[in-house]
């Protein structure tokens, strides 16, 4: 199972995806997370990301791909992943069909798409600053956030739909009824 999680932020890509991990027993690969613990530490790569996080872009490419690609080549992604938060862009999309050609593996089976209106991701997000405080969940740069997704990555939707990939989910509702949604359209 090889799949890519689409959604705004906010949607539940992260939250589906750690359900998804323990159900198929495969890896997330998240460039968030990624990038966060990368901030945290103080990294090189952290200190680069940490001011296009906090203002809601997106960090460069060559960043972001250097992370999927070396773990993707590592042992447990061999049998297969789910992609958290990559690709963003159609860049990143066209860096990926290459990278698992030269890794010798198959292409992603589906991108599933968390369909969630802009005003509950607002919500989740104003919610989520409240217990986690997180520098990019103020109400700004959730809206900046908002902006680059529907300019950026939303027409990742046209080119996973051309592939005859893209299966979308109503991302409203528990987590354990999206979860049998997801279920449903990846068997
Ligand atoms: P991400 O970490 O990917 O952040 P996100 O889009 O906000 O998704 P997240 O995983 O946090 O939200 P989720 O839906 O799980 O990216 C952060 C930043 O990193 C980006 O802005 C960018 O700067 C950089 N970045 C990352 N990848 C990049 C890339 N490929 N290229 C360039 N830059 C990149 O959950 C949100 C909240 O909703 C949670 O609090 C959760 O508990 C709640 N929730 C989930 N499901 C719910 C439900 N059904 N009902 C109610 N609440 C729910």
């Amino acid at each position: 199972m090889r799949l890519v999680l689409l959604g705004a932020p906010g949607s539940g890509k992260g939250t589906q995806g750690e359900k998804l991990v323990a159900h198929f027993g495969i890896p997330k690969i998240s460039t968030g997370d990624a990038l966060r613990a990368a901030v945290k530490a103080g990294t090189e790569l952290g200190k680069k990301a940490k001011a296009t996080m906090d203002a809601g872009g997106l960090v460069a490419n060559e960043i972001v791909i250097g992370i999927v690609e070396e773990r993707l080549g590592q042992a447990d992604a061999q049998k297969g992943f789910i992609l958290d938060g990559f690709p963003r862009n159609t860049a990143q999309a066209e860096v990926l069909d290459g990278m698992l050609k030269r890794l010798g593996q198959p292409g992603i089976d589906k991108a599933v798409h968390l369909h969630v209106t802009d005003e509950e991701i607002v919500k989740r997000l104003l919610d989520r600053a409240q217990k986690e405080g997180r520098e990019d969940d103020k109400e700004d740069v959730i809206r900046k956030r908002i902006e680059v997704y529907n300019a950026e990555t939303r027409p990742l939707l046209d080119y996973y739909s051309k592939q005859g990939k893209v299966v979308t989910v109503e991302g409203i509702g528990s987590l354990e009824d999206i979860f049998n949604r997801i279920l449903a359209v990846t068997r």
